[in-house]
């Protein structure tokens, strides 16, 4: 139909919060489609023939935020691709840039219905990168990288989540707990988005 557009929860929060460990948990209950920018971009950097792929390497290594043209590129193909009508955003609009981007793509054809937050103190998201940085094998989980992943996060992204707080569209989660606790917290959430 002409009308029909895709749904669309933004799932932000910190490094480390938790955000890519619960899109799999509401994936696997509540049926959207898990898409997580920083994996498609770090699928998009493998690419040999990726035109993007130096700089998207630059980018993830210094924590900052690659242009919203190749990330936003990436996110609507996958969502073409899919099938599907609804989709997990998972790290993204993490800036100004994106959020204008994504705004001028993709303001007709996707409907943002929800942004989660996962809030989460700065030491506990350190600590959970840097025990996965042992086996990870990201080269963004070190502490000279967390350092400016978190800084970017702070200046950028956190403005992000005041502007869709102020449109009352911001669902807040205690992401300081244990993976089911925090589901649980989820849960209620999408119990109220499907009601
Ligand atoms: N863990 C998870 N939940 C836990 C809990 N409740 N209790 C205890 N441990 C918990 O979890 C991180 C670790 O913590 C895991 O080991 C997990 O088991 C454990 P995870 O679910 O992976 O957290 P997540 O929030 O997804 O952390 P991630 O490191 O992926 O967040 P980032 O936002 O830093 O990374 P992302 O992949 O989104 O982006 C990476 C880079 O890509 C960015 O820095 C940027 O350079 C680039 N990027 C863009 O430029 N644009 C974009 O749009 C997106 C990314
Ligand atoms: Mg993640």
């Amino acid at each position: 139909e002409p009308n029909h557009k895709y749904n669309v929860v933004f799932v932000l929060g910190g490094p480390g919060a938790g955000k890519g460990t619960q899109c799999l948990k509401i994936e696997e209950t509540f049926g959207y489609v898990h898409l997580s920018a920083g994996d498609l971009l770090r699928a998009e950097r493998q690419k040999m023939d990726s035109t993007f792929r130096e700089e998207i390497e630059k980018h993830i290594k210094d924590g900052s935020i690659v242009p919203v043209e190749i990330t936003c590129s990436l996110l609507r193909q996958a969502m073409e691709e899919s099938n599907k009508d609804n989709f997990l955003i998972d790290g993204f609009p993490r800036n100004k840039d994106n959020l204008d981007g994504w705004n001028h793509v993709m303001d007709s054809v996707a409907v943002v219905r929800k942004v989660l937050f996962f809030n989460c103190p700065q030491d506990v998201c350190v600590g959970r990168c840097l025990e996965r940085g042992k086996t990870s094998g990201r080269e963004d989980d070190n502490m000279e990288s967390l350092k400016k992943r978190i800084k970017t996060y702070t200046d950028s992204t956190m403005p992000i989540i005041e502007h869709y707080r102020e449109k009352n569209l911001v669902a807040e989660i205690n992401a300081n707990q244990s993976t089911e606790e925090v589901f649980n917290d989820v849960k209620k959430v999408f119990e109220a988005l499907a009601s």
